[in-house]
Parts: C-alpha cells; structure tokens; sequence
C-alpha cells in the first residue's frame, strides 16, 4: 500500500512536462509473480526546456530491473530509483534518446485492482487514473501523449489469447510453449488507456460497417461457458456505434474494437483505447440473471465507454482537474443515447432521481467539490457524483442555452480544433461562444463553483391587468472552503399552463431574459411579468430538470394537483406528484415525533389510484410516479436533525393509506399486467413488469400479501420479477414462513453465479429494521461471500451503508461501527474500494444527536487507524472537517 505523504495537488500549479514520450515500446513476459516489463521509450526534450534537466518518471511500489540509454547501460551514479521515482540527473542534450527501463512486477498479489494484476487467472490492467505507474516507471499523466506498441508473451496453455490496443500485427510460437502477439495502437493516447488482457477465454464475435464503409470486427471476452450472456451487450455496442454516427457524426477509427468482462474491478468499466475492460456486471444478461435494470445499465456503460473513444480518447484531459471534460460530456451522451433507445421522460426522471440521491447530498455534505476541482490530495477519490452527474448536467444546460443546432455546430468545431490533443474546460466553453457568439463566462461557474443553488419562485395574478408576474430568487449555500459564493446563469425551462392544460401564449419579457422557453437567471432576483394573460395559469418551472436547482416555488396545492395531471412536460407532471408526496412525508414525519399515527390528504391518495390507472400513461412513467419518494430523499430535504425510523414510520403508513384506498383499482391492474408471452429485454416490456412489480409492493402490504407475493415468486419467469417479489417478501415480511423459502430457493438454484447471488446479498442487507446488522453480519460468513470480491462487498455492505436507512443508522451505533470495521478490513488490500464505500457517513452531521455522536465515533475509529492510505484517509478526514 502506499504511504501518505499528504500532498496535495492543485490546479493552478500545472505546468507542461519538460519531456515528452512520442513512442512507446512495451514488452510483457506475462508470470502470475513475476512478470517482467520492459518499456523502450523514445524520449525528447520538450522546446523551451532547458538542457540537462533531469527527467523525473513516476513510479508506484516498483523495482527496476535494468536501465540503459541509447543501448548503453547507466552507471548507479547517473540515476536515482525509489518505488516512487526514477530520476536521470542528465539526459543526453542533444535530439531523442531511447530510453530501456525493465521493471519486475507481481499481478497474482496486486489486490489494490490498478495496474497489471490477475482476476480468476486472467491478467489484466486497470491505469485510470494512476495505474500505469504500478506498470513502469513513466510520464503518468493524461497530457503526455505516446504511440504504442505492445508485445505480449505467454505460456500458451495459460494465456491463448493476448490482448492489447489498436490492431493485432503479429502472432508467433515461441519456445518452451510461449507464444507472442504485437499490437500496434496508431493513435497517440495517454498512459491511463492503455490496456493489457492475456488468459483463456471464450468470446462472442460480431462486426460493424461503419458509416464510410469501413469493417470493424467486434469481439466481447467472457468466461468459458458465458459466451451466450454477452449478445445484449454485443447489440447494445453496435447501436452505440450507430447512434454516434447519427447523431454527433463520429465514426470508429481502429479495425478492432474488444471489450473483456472480468469479475474484480473497482468500478464499472473502463475506456481503454480499442479494448475495454468491464465488471462483468455490465456484460452478462439473460432473462434468468438479470433485471431489467440490468438491462439498462448494461446499455448506458456500454455506450459510455464507446461514446469515450471520441469524448476521453481522442480528445483527452489535459489533467485530472478536468476529469469532467471528458466525464461528464460523456455522461450527457450516454443519457441521450438511452433516451433515444427507450423513453424520453422516463429516461430523464431516472436521471433526475439518481442526480438527486447522489450528487445532491455530496453537493451539499462534506465532501462537496466544483465540477472542476480545483485541489485534489487522491485523484480517485474524484471519480464523484458531481464529476460524473453534475458535470453531464452542465453539458445538457449548455444545450439548453444554444439550442440543438449551435450545441452540435459546437461539438464539431471541439473535435475538429481539438482531436488528438489534451484539452480543458475553457478549450470546451469556448467552442460554443464561438459558434453561438454568446458569452458563457458566467455560465462558467457550474465548473467553478460548488454548492447545488437554491432557487426560490413565487407568482401573482392581476386580472384587471391581464399581468402574471414570476418573481425568482437564486442563493448558493457555503461549501467546504468556499464561503462566498457568486451568481449564477441558472437556465429555467417553463410554461404557462392554462385550464384546457395547453402552455399559454404570453406578451412581454424581454428576449435576455426569457428565450425560448427558458427564464434566464443572472441576477440575484428576477422579477418577470408576463403580459396579456387571460386567466391566472399555473407555473410549471424547470422543466425537464433544466439546471440541477433544489427550487422551492410557492404555489397553491391545487395548482400542483393539476399539473400533476396536466403539464404538457412529463418530467414537471412527474416533479408535481413528487413534489406533493415529499411535502405530505415531511409533514407526516414532523408530526410523527408525537407518537401519533400521520395522516394523509385524501386527495393525494386518490391521486396514486388515479395515475395507476392512467392508459395514457407509459407504464414506467406510473412505476416510477407510484414509487414513493425514498427514506434517504425524505431525509435530505428535511435537511437536519434527522430521525430515519419516524421517517420510515411516516413512509410505511403512507404506503399503507395508497394501498388500502385504492385496492380494488391496484388488483385489477396487477391482474391486467400478468403477461405471458416470449420476454424481451425492451423498455416497453421493461416498463409493464415495473409498474406490474410496483403495485405488488403495495398489495403485499394487505391481508393475503405474502400469499401474493409469493406465488409471484414462485411464478416468475424472468429475474425481474423474481428479484422484485423476493424484495417484497423479505422487506415487508421477514420473517413469514414463504419469506425463508424463497430465500433458500433462490439460494439453491443460484448460488453458483455469483452476480446473481449478489442480488440475494443486497435485498438482504436492505430489509429495514435494525434486526438486519445481525442478519448482514452472518452473511459475512456467506461461503460465496468475500471481502476480497468488490462486486460482493457493494452487494452486501454497501448496500446496507447506502440503502438501509434503518438499520445502517441504528440508534445505538452498532450499524456504524460494524460499518467502519469492514471498511478497515477492505483498506490494506484495495484502497479504493475502502475509500469510496466510506462516502456513505458523508451525511452524519444532519441526523439527529444522539447518532450524530456515534456516525462521528465510527469515522474517529477509521481515522485513528495507523498507516491509513492517502485514499481513505483523505475522505475520512474530509468528512470529519
Ligand atoms: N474512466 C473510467 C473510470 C476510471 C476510474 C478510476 N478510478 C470509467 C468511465 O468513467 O468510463
Ligand atoms: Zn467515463
């Protein structure tokens, strides 16, 4: 593990590297402890550096082998060789000079997943952000663009198949039974996408045409036996490949493109040029392993790792603090791509929920950082929400501000002026002033500044003078080291609705401020009188989530009912229903602090029934309507002093309320959803087993529930339908006999796929009820449960610290302390792992203060630790501040 030395990074100290590695020649002799890499560099003096400054290479726990310039082997005095650093004091002056280094590495004992190791017996790498350091000593830094060429060797038996990136120029015997492959990658790339693969694999074979007419072969690598699970992943590539044609004109550039899944990764999937590495989470499918949800993830990542070739790799970050450059811009492509491929709104409220749930309280807590960061002490610990969520938000509010046609223009303008290079920010900003000739320099701050903005809306009718006036107010809260904060370009979609629930015309703003739709917020307050209104409409604002605002608009309950049926914008009729649910929860949960059972509006209930059972509605739009909002969001837009058992009390009897009232209407339904023919993974289909699986959650709740949702079990054809009544069963009754069966069952039938045990871990570990820390704790003791497996640890322990508000924040500690000793356990051998699951006591300072006191002892607990690593204790430490 490394050692902290607790220096931190920043932004404004970049400066260009004084050399430059134009070629890169790598040698692999691949041996689970042994593996020797030898890395021929051409190395040249960058213009304007001075002759004879050292050239410094980065270096991470290495051991150098040899060294030799121009073929001459240097002498101890010439060089300095830490782990860390390979300092030459004095390169040659004159021209290039070749560089040999040979480092020894051992990938069967690198547990950490970055750099070269091995996963069940295949080597594989990981170099985002830092790995290529773990590899050889380097410039290990996105601006330092090399062209490679990779030669592999192996024993045959134990690796047929030699993977790396570009094109495969030559295969051969070698003896002792070794054998050898040449790849060849023709695009200059950062070390952070190369990519190694050896071992024995199958594969699925494909091919694309692109656009021009160009074959590419297309290959997925699985295990031995999972060829089949890979054709949803093979269909989703070659509709990214289309789709990025279509719509932002980009084609594929190598004759090959792979993708490996392999089953220990630290996240999802990675961009490496020409050769992808995924978690096979995000390949493997059939109906009998995977949900629906699955499905659709599989789709996103695939394509976002595609759309990267052309947002990441061809145009590359000139530093880590531009990580959103090529992040989040890709974030916003592969969320467009998935809109196209299913449903729009659906599509965006997911979005909205997701953004919401995870970026918000990162925005808001502790660890709250710009878009673009401007200091960083771990580089990985900024592979965040905001990065990701927030920074794909400022790209689709870029649209928003030029319209479709000037954000294409601009796109094009950004991969002509750019291709091949590592570019910033102000180099994407810049495109679109100008095509567009507008100046986004205040826009700007969505990169600059932390903090989600409040925007406060109210409104008032004047009859007698036909005058509508919206009166908004935008605040940005204080974040970590940032106190004073400045105004924002906050871009507000909206309309007018009348009573036939059409947008009315209007007469009046002037063209700056309202554009198209769109209130544009530049100032503090805003004060927009919209003219020749005939009747007092109802303002539905931000539509379609147009800036990532927590907006609190003041407006009468009945206008809110009425939206919720009637906007013409699906995402604001889905925010009216939501926004009338939150209220009536927090509300409910105020007065659930005096013991009494809350009661709920009438109205509001019958609403549930009533948009249940809407045809006019897509189905996943009424799932996604009828699923209350979640105890976490409940809990962050109380804000403080949080109690998450009242919370859930409040959620419960909710639930309850919409059950019983609507029952009749709720069981004609589900009845009506039954389906019995050939399932398909499409989002129609998706969407029907959502809202049938949403109103089983609420029918389980009435008498003969658990009888229901265990023939829905017992009946399923698809994990869709399994997982969701097993997750009924076992979160609304634990401990009923057919609650116990189902769980042995799908235990006995899965339990040697792990992935889809996963899922058994998971709906385990976020049954609510403190009861469940004991029931996670014995899961440890799961044969097929490791704390060395990242896909098991987030199955079962991240999913109790993120997804059980109940039982992770017992009163008494025990869930955080249970919590804190995995996380020490997890932390020598995979700090990045450690690292990200500790985010989840980001929000301890709004509980209430009795656990605030015990979330505070458990990160005290991991930071008085010994010999933490920088990953973790940067987080910890941040958390605590
Ligand atoms: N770029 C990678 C993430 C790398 C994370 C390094 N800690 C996957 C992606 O965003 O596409
Ligand atoms: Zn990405």
């Amino acid at each position: 593990m490394r050692t902290d030395t607790g220096q931190v990074f920043r932004l404004e100290d970049y400066r260009p590297s004084d050399y430059l590695i134009p070629k890169t020649d790598l040698t692999f002799r691949l041996h689970p402890e042994a593996t020797v890499v030898t890395a021929e560099l051409t190395v040249v003096r960058r213009e304007g550096t001075q002759a004879r400054t050292p050239l410094i290479l980065d270096g991470d726990g290495l051991v150098l082998q040899r060294i030799e310039i121009d073929g001459v082997a240097l002498a101890v005095s010439e060089y300095v060789a830490t782990p860390e650093q390979l300092t030459i004091s004095s390169p040659p002056v004159a021209g290039e000079f070749r560089l040999v280094v040979e480092t020894l590495v051992s990938p069967s004992t690198n547990s950490a997943l970055m750099g070269l190791y091995r996963t069940s017996g295949v080597y594989c790498t990981q170099c985002e952000a830092e790995g290529f350091r773990r590899i050889t000593y380097f410039l290990d830094r996105p601006d330092v663009l090399s062209i490679y060429t990779v030669r592999l060797e192996a024993l045959k038996s134990e690796a047929p198949l030699l993977l790396s990136n570009g094109n495969r120029e030559e295969t051969g015997k070698l003896k002792g039974g070794w054998h050898y492959a040449i790849w060849h990658d023709p695009f200059p790339k950062p070390s952070y996408l190369f990519a190694l693969v050896a071992g024995d694999l199958g594969f699925m074979a494909d091919e694309f045409v692109t656009a021009s007419g160009r074959k590419v072969d297309l290959g997925i690598y699985v295990e031995h036996g999972k060829e089949r699970l890979a054709g949803y992943a093979m269909d989703a590539l070659k509709r990214s490949m289309k789709w990025d044609e279509e719509v932002y004109g980009r084609e594929y550039d190598l004759d090959i493109f792979n993708i490996v899944a392999v089953s220990d990764f630290n996240m999802g999937a990675m961009e490496n040029k020409g050769l992808n590495i995924f978690n096979d989470k995000y390949v493997l499918a059939d109906e009998n392993t995977a949900t629906d949800a699955d499905f659709a993830n599989i789709e996103a990542i695939i394509a976002h790792e595609y759309f990267h070739n052309w947002t990441g790799n061809r145009i590359t970050c000139r530093d880590w603090f531009q990580l959103c450059l090529k992040e989040g811009l890709t974030v916003f492509r592969d969320h467009e791509f998935s809109a196209d491929q299913r449903s729009r709104p659906v599509k965006r409220i997911a979005e909205v929920r997701t953004l919401r749930s995870h970026q918000f309280p990162e925005d808001q807590g502790p660890l709250a950082h710009p878009v673009r960061p401007r200091r960083y002490r771990e580089i990985n610990n900024f592979y965040t929400a905001t990065v990701y969520e927030k920074g794909s938000e400022v790209v689709r509010m870029i649209r928003t501000i030029l319209g479709a046609d000037d954000f294409r223009r601009g796109m094009d303008l950004y991969f002509e002026r750019h291709d091949g290079e590592a570019a910033t920010i102000e180099d994407f900003l810049k495109v679109f002033e100008d095509v567009s000739g507008r100046d986004l320099s205040q826009f700007a701050l969505w990169y600059h500044q932390a903090g989600t903005p409040n925007v406060t809306v109210s409104t008032s009718y004047n009859a007698a003078a036909r005058e509508f006036v919206v009166e908004i107010e935008q605040s940005v809260p204080a974040t970590p080291s940032e106190a004073r904060k400045r105004l924002m370009h906050i871009p507000l979609a909206f309309g007018l609705v009348g009573r036939d629930g059409k947008d009315m015309a209007y007469e009046g703003p002037d063209g700056a401020t309202v554009e198209n739709g769109v209130i544009h917020l530049k100032k503090r307050r805003h004060v927009v009188r919209f003219g020749n209104i005939a009747q007092r409409p109802a303002l539905s604002i931000n539509r379609g989530f147009s800036a990532p605002v927590t907006l609190s608009v003041e407006q009468r309950k009945e206008d809110r009912f009425f939206l919720a049926r009637h906007d013409s914008d699906a995402f604001s009729r889905w925010q009216a229903y939501n926004t009338l649910l939150t209220d009536a929860l927090i509300s409910a949960s105020r007065k659930g602090l005096g013991g009494k059972t809350p009661e709920f509006p009438e109205k509001l209930v019958e609403l549930a029934g009533a948009i249940a059972g809407d045809e006019t509605l897509e189905h996943a739009f009424r799932a996604l309507a009828l699923a209350l909002p979640g105890e976490a969001d409940i809990a962050r837009e109380i804000g403080k002093n949080i109690d998450p058992d009242v919370i859930f009390a409040s959620r419960q009897v909710l639930a309850e309320t919409i059950a019983r009232s609507n029952e009749d209407a709720l069981r004609s339904l589900y009845g009506s959803l039954a389906f019995k023919g050939r399932f398909s993974p499409d989002a129609a289909s998706a969407g029907r087993r959502a809202l049938r699986n949403t109103l089983l959650d609420y029918l389980a709740i009435l008498p003969g529930g658990v009888a229901l949702a265990h023939a829905h079990f017992a009946k399923a054809t698809n994990m869709t339908d399994r997982a969701a009544a097993l997750a009924v069963l076992t979160h609304r009754h634990p401990r009923a006999h057919e609650t116990i069966d189902a769980l042995k069952t799908f235990e006995r039938r899965f339990r040697s796929d792990q992935l889809v045990m996963d899922k058994w871990l998971t709906i385990q570990a976020t049954a609510p009820g403190a009861a469940t820390l004991d029931k996670v704790r014995a899961l440890t003791e799961y044969a097929g449960f490791t704390m060395h497996n990242p896909n098991r640890v987030r199955a079962l322990i991240g999913a109790f610290a993120t997804a059980n508000q109940t039982a992770f924040n017992r009163p008494d500690g025990a869930g955080y302390e249970f919590f804190a000793r995995a996380v020490l356990e997890i932390e020598p051998r995979n700090p990045q792992l450690a690292a990200r699951l500790a985010t989840a006591l980001r929000s301890w300072r709004s509980l209430e203060p009795g656990r605030r006191e015990k979330a505070r002892e458990a990160l005290l607990l991991i930071s008085r630790q010994d010999g933490l690593s920088p990953d973790l204790r940067d987080i910890v430490e941040r958390t605590l501040a």
